[in-house]
């Protein structure tokens, strides 16, 4: 049975080891944030994928898998100034987000994902009578509504509402004040009313009024451009949901097409329909096992200034104009949880989710471009800015084509350095790959700028969300694409001599 809600899953990162409590008062200004970055963090995570037996020479890499992440989840018991607990580095782990999705290995999330999108047309009746389960397993992962929900057992309204009452973090030094980071934000499509979640961080500017950080090319903003273009005086339903179940808060943040609901995604992931309640106030609906639901309006023509914030960048994102939510009611269970997370210097606890992200929808990549044999994001490279792609090159030019393809696939589209290189480099190994790139480099000849949009927190593009990428054919060159000098073999030892000198070796006394 799928997790019904996050005490569950605080349960089951505490009776695996993956969970600390801490009883004494912690202040969420600042101080939290403090704790959090000193947990036994290692160096930066270069491996967190078993080395693959092709392409490499043994040895060459000295770092192993690291999958113990950024210490154990932390739950504060007491943090300073509010009477709610905050529990935060839930997700800081591959450890944590295998158990969240609960599998042995985020490879048996892309595997499932990878069974529905093979379900090609069915042909005859009996292709399609083999496929009923499946697409009746589909159907059972549709949210359900529910009359009542755990997080209405508190009804908050007009002046009884105070954001304050939450231990909402300010994270770091300069931030503009503090930030909800870990919310489901609940829109819905005033074209098609289709639902839309997403994870945007949102400022507190008094009891009552937050910040609604929508970047431009995300489908909040979208909803809220939509319904300013019928009436630009008017107002949108907005609630947004804190601390569910984990399948279901991981859903915000994950990159799926406009209008594909991320509650039916969070469904699939967990196996089981997320539970939805209507709003008291609004017509949105929300997960109905959430620790604390803000109902409200984002009015279409107002604007506040947002930020700074110091982000995943490992930079403060400077002050923009976005809209602002107005918050009418604020519903929660009896004695609720605050769910929230710190970005800034990679790695953070970011980093795991977009690792997971990485691994998950690796099949979606390689269904449209089945010449993508695997894809690697370094931490440093903060998701937006590099991407490695090993690619089966079958054709000249090849390499160029996956560069726009990338450019164009979804959130995809930010990133702002593609290296493509030969489905033999172990991608996951980052001095191979620099090695192996460099080697094959003519760098005239081999990168390609281009221009387009670019995520709103980068800071060096010309102009925000607009900039240059760049791309790099690191594949070995080949006549046909004007390259006519030989191409030299990797150098690898016969397997004769590895054998001769493996029966020498006890001999040679040099253990
Ligand atoms: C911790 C964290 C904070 C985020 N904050 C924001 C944010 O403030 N604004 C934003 O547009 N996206 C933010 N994102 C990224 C979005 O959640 C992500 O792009 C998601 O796919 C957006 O949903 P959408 O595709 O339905 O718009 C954040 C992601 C994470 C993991
Ligand atoms: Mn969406």
């Amino acid at each position: 049975m799928a997790y019904q809600d996050l005490r569950e899953f605080i349960g089951t990162l505490e009776k695996e080891g993956e969970l600390k409590r801490v009883r004494a008062e912690v202040d969420p200004v600042l101080e939290i944030t403090e704790v959090v970055q000193r947990l036994g963090r290692e160096a930066i995570p270069h491996r967190l994928k078993p080395r693959s037996s092709h392409g490499s020479n043994a040895g060459a890499n000295p770092s192993t898998p690291n999958l113990s992440g950024l210490g154990p989840a932390l739950l504060f018991e007491k943090p300073k100034g509010s009477r709610v607990p905050l529990l935060i580095n839930a997700f800081g782990s591959v450890r944590r987000m295998c158990l969240a999705f609960e599998v042995n290995d985020l490879s048996e999330v892309a595997d499932r994902i990878q069974g529905f999108l093979k379900m090609e047309t069915p042909q005859g009746l009996f292709d399609k009578i083999k496929m009923l389960p499946k697409l009746a397993e589909l159907g059972s992962f549709f949210p359900k509504n529910v009359s009542k929900g755990a997080c209405q057992e508190v009804v908050r309204q007009g002046k009884d509402v105070n954001l304050f009452d939450f231990p909402i973090l300010k994270c770091w030094p300069q931030d503009g004040g503090r930030f909800i980071t870990f919310p489901l934000v609940f829109t819905k499509n005033p074209e098609t009313g289709k639902r839309n979640v997403g994870m945007y961080r949102m400022q507190v500017y008094d009891e009552r009024t937050t910040g609604m950080h929508w970047q431009t090319q995300k489908h909040g903003a979208e909803h809220f451009r939509r319904a300013r273009e019928k009436n630009p005086e008017g107002r949108i339903p907005v609630s947004v949901a804190i601390g569910t179940d984990p399948a279901t808060a991981l859903a915000g943040m994950l990159p799926i097409p406009p209008d594909l609901d991320e509650m039916m995604f969070a469904g699939f992931l967990r196996r089981e329909p997320v539970q939805m309640v209507a709003c008291q106030t609004n017509e949105l609906e929300v997960p109905a096992n959430a620790e604390i639901v803000l109902e409200g309006y984002v009015t279409l023509n107002e604007m506040r200034t947002e930020g700074p914030f110091g982000d995943h960048t490992g930079f403060y994102s400077l002050e923009g104009e976005y809209p602002v939510f107005h918050v009418q009611c604020v519903t929660h269970r009896k004695e609720p949880i605050y769910l929230t997370t710190v970005v800034g210097p990679p790695p953070q606890e970011d980093f795991y989710m977009g690792h997971a992200v990485e691994r998950i929808f690796l099949p979606v990549m390689k269904m449209q471009y089945p010449e993508i044999a695997d894809v690697s994001m370094p931490a440093e490279g903060i998701f937006h800015n590099l991407m490695i792609v090993a690619i089966r090159k079958s054709y000249p030019g090849h390499a160029r084509k996956i560069l726009n393809a990338i450019w164009s696939l979804g959130q995809a589209m930010f990133t702002k350095v593609i290296v493509v290189v030969d489905h033999d480099v172990d991608i996951h190994n980052y001095s191979e790959v620099v090695w192996k790139a460099l080697c094959a480099l003519d760098p005239q000849r081999d990168v390609q700028f281009s221009l387009g949009p670019m995520d709103t927190l980068d800071h060096a593009a010309r102009m925000q969300d607009f900039g240059s990428k760049m791309g790099i054919d690191a594949t070995r060159k080949w006549a046909s694409e004007g390259f006519t000098r030989p191409w030299p073999d990797e150098i690898r030892m016969d397997e004769e001599t590895k054998k001769r000198v493996e029966e020498l070796w006890k001999t040679l006394s040099l253990d």
